[in-house]
């Protein structure tokens, strides 16, 4: 039956994955009108000599015989694939301002991006631009700079490793570590606390040590709908009897069963596996309070054992490998369970129970994603984490770790190539000593502080090698005034977006490449290189044949845009991408890991790039796992909303969709959540709906919470009622970033507070939606 208050809304009953991703996958892949190359094309993801699946980081098992895709996966390659084209004659149809009122999902619809495009401010349209005026007008801006940190260069995690290190190389020879990227919105938290604890900022774990585990926990992720291949990971792990907790906000739906879409007889039977052997659902920002209660319990459970001659914790580990635990403990034991149970939003019962099941497994893997890192305490609670961890050495063991599951398909090899404002000393003397000349040594702007910049007149030259800049920021008014302030802005893209549309005075496009094309260059077909979330490193081939041969690849921009400014110092970048085994040559000479990088890359499956605390190497200035004390936040709010909040104020998380890829909207439906065709809704517990006097389906309007006077509000949202703790509420983003204010940062990691937003929420009449903020943002 329909629900009337909401009748975009009914729950979903099925399993995740199953027969609804097959269809999806079919729908999706019709929708792309090139159904039948797009197949072929799927048949090639993740294969030994196919291309890396551009939807997420999560790694695979070496084994040929697989089909190795997911349904978010094959969206990912149909939105890429897709015969569609944007150029010079689409953009002499449609005027800047004519596109600007239209959705993202209009504007990535339209096609992949054939022509390199130039703004011109007297008609309102994109025009035709030669590569060579562009890459020109580009050098020309850069040199006419009096200092190089008046330009920051933004990437996004899809960059190959060969792209990556040839852009780190042009911008640091330029003069400047401004090196905004995604991370700064996303594992920021976890690079910072795991290298502050453990010495490096990855995760432990291998694919392999699931098989391995006895207990598995995952905080704060959906994999059902962003990891889709880890499902699969997870119930075998409670197939074969393993423990598998989640701590989720939400009742995530691929957390709870999962039915195999390549599983013929479960497809047959429609039957489904349980992904889970427990879950809880926290408090939005409660994990840091769950850990410490598990620890607590833990430590009871020490004492006792100690009186019976036996132990809980592994105090040779603790001994040879730890530095600091004690100062935690006592942390720990003066934390009030009133506190920790109020924080974490769970019962003392379900706190015991999960340390229980820590104590009993010989080995422990904890995973987590944008629940734990998007918060003011993320990196105290990724210290918390390891901390958990480290009491019974389930670091650098088989079948424990720690796993942060990266987002982007390539963003942790964009890192380890040297894409980072604050560059180790190491990786900048290697540069030294490798090309010969002093790269700059202070550091550079990450993505809120080259926001500030461009705010203050400070950044004018923006330039972006990938991803939608305007659209994944946080504040977004505050953001487009910014970008308008630029003189010039720079866009490397597949696909129209936001960020081609609100730009500075002078604006370029330069289409692309992406994973599934082939990359022709003067010596012939060529591959890069990505780095999963385990480390492994593999090449990756396109397999499409270009829209255009005016799409360039991204080596190729990277080098034309250097050549133009810098001739041919410090290398010969004409020469460097006629054949990428030479850019992968200077990476050998430069990253750690990577010696004979063109002959291990021809090895099946890749190569394994090593984790030092994996070898229980801990690369601290102690030489020890760094065991941290902080004290439990009072609120998960950061100061500046708490002094306003009142007891109508609730916790806002922004999360994914279903049918999106970060600000790419694929389509309108949230199948998991029981969505159809609507974006604006606002997940919120019943009870909340009551308490506020509001009704199921009203339209409201979300405010924010903060103390400096700007107004932060976006309308026309309607309450759905879910299951999700009171006080709690969750809304799709990009939708609801104009409500994050520029000034909420994670503590030391400086990521946007995107789980953690201080909210009331307003009556909104539908008659005067004349501002409806998001349209014509
Ligand atoms: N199809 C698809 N795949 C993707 C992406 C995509 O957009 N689409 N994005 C990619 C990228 S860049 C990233 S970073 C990853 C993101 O992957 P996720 O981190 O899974 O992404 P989110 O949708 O932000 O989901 C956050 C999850 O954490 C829960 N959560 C929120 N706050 C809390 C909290 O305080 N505590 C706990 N315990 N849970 C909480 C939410 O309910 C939700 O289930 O996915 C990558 N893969
Ligand atoms: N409120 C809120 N904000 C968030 C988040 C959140 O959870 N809540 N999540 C944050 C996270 S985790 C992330 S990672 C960021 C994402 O931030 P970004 O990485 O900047 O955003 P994307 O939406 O992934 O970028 C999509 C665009 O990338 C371009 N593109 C796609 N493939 C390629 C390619 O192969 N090469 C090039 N050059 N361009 C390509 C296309 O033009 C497409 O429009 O957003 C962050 N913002
Ligand atoms: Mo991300």
């Amino acid at each position: 039956m329909k629900n009337k208050a909401n009748p975009f809304y009914t729950p979903y009953k099925g399993a995740a994955g199953g027969w609804g991703a097959l269809k999806s996958t079919t729908e999706h892949l019709f929708k792309s009108e090139n159904a039948v190359r797009n197949i072929n094309t799927l048949l090639k993801t993740n294969q030994p000599h196919g291309f890396d699946c551009p939807g997420c980081a999560w790694g695979e098992k070496h084994d040929p015989s697989k089909i190795r895709f997911c349904e978010n996966g094959a969206k990912a390659v149909n939105w890429e694939a897709t015969s569609k084209k944007v150029d010079a004659a689409f953009m002499k149809e449609h005027s800047v301002s004519w596109l600007s009122s239209q959705s993202d999902y209009f504007l990535e619809y339209q096609g992949r991006l054939t022509e390199p495009l130039r703004y011109n401010p007297e008609t309102d349209h994109y025009e035709a631009i030669s590569w060579d005026d562009a890459y020109t007008q580009i050098a020309d801006s850069l040199k006419s700079q009096d200092n190089p940190d008046n330009v920051a260069f933004y990437t996004s995690g899809r960059a190959s490793n060969e792209a990556a290190f040839l852009y780190q190389l042009f911008v640091r020879a330029y003069g400047t570590n401004n090196f905004p990227d995604c991370s700064n919105m996303c594992h920021e938290a976890s690079g910072y606390g795991l290298t502050s604890s453990i010495g490096i900022g990855k995760g432990t774990v291998e694919i392999e040590d699931f098989e391995r585990a006895d207990a598995v926990f995952v905080f704060g992720q959906n994999p059902g709908t962003n990891h889709p291949r880890m499902l699969e990971t997870l119930r075998e792990v409670v197939q074969r009897g393993g423990q598998l907790l989640s701590f989720n906000t939400l009742r995530e739906r691929g957390l709870e069963r999962f039915q195999n879409p390549q599983n013929p007889i479960e497809m047959i039977t429609n039957g489904s596996q349980p992904t889970n052997t427990g879950y809880f659902c926290p408090k939005i920002g409660g994990d840091m309070a769950v850990v410490r209660g598990v620890v607590k319990v833990l430590i009871e459970m020490e004492e006792k054992a100690q009186k019976e001659g036996k132990a809980i914790f592994d105090h040779e580990f603790i001994a040879q490998h730890t530095q600091g635990l004690d100062a935690y403990l006592e942390q720990v034991k003066a934390t009030s369970w009133s506190h920790i149970i109020e924080q974490s939003g769970l019962t003392k019962e379900d706190i015991i129970h999960t340390a229980n099941v820590y104590a009993k497994a010989e080995s422990v893997i904890i995973t987590w994603a944008m629940g734990i890192t998007q918060h003011h305490h993320s990196v105290p609670t990724i210290h918390e984490i390891v901390n958990l961890l480290a009491l019974r050495g389930n670091l650098g063991k088989p079948g424990a770790g720690a796993c942060p599951v990266r987002g982007h398909s390539n963003v942790q090899g964009d890192r380890t190539m040297g894409i980072n404002e604050h560059p180790s000393q190491a990786f900048l003397d290697a540069i030294e000593k490798r090309f010969n000349f002093t790269p700059p040594q202070k550091h550079g702007l990450a993505v809120v502080d080259t926001i500030r910049a461009m705010r203050d007149g400070k950044v004018g030259v923006f330039i972006a090698l990938g991803g939608n800049f305007a659209s994944a920021t946080p504040d977004t008014k505050a953001t487009e005034k910014a970008l308008k302030r630029c003189q010039l802005t720079v866009q490397i893209s597949t696909k129209l977006n936001r960020s081609h549309l609100i730009m500075g005075k002078e604006a370029i496009i330069l289409p692309c490449l992406g994973r599934t094309d082939v990359d022709h260059q003067a010596t012939g077909q060529q591959k890069v290189t990505v780095e999963d979330s385990f480390s492994m490193i593999h090449a990756s081939g396109g397999v499409l044949e270009p829209l255009s041969p005016e799409q360039k690849s991204e080596p190729a921009i990277i080098a034309g845009i250097a050549a133009a400014t810098l001739g041919k110092f410090p290398i010969d970048w004409t020469e460097a991408v006629s054949d990428y085994d030479i850019i992968r040559d200077y990476i050998a000479d430069v990253v750690p890991g990577f010696q004979d990088f063109n002959q291990r890359i021809l090895q099946d499956g890749g190569f394994y790039l090593g984790n030092s605390a994996r070898e229980r190497n801990w690369k601290t200035p102690a030489n020890k796992a760094i065991i941290h004390s902080h004290a439990l936040p009072e609120s998960i709010l950061p100061k500046r909303a708490q002094d306003l909040s009142s007891d109508k104020t609730l916790v806002l998380q922004t999360l994914r969709s279903h049918d999106q890829y970060n600000t790419t909207i694929y389509g309108m439906n949230d199948r998991y959540r029981g969505i159809k065709g609507e974006r604006k809704v606002v997940f919120i517990n019943p009870a909340d709906i009551q308490r506020l006097g509001f009704e199921e389906g009203q339209s409201i309007t979300l405010r924010s919470i903060w103390d400096d006077g700007v107004e932060r509000k976006v309308s026309g949202f309607k309450l759905v009622p879910y299951s999700i703790p009171a006080g709690n509420i969750a809304a799709y983003y990009p939708e609801t970033n104009p409500l994050v204010p520029l000034d909420s940062l994670g503590e030391f990691s400086n990521t946007p507070t995107s789980k953690s937003i201080a909210i009331e929420l307003e009556a909104y009449e539908e008659e005067n939606n004349s501002n409806i903020s998001l349209s014509v943002v």
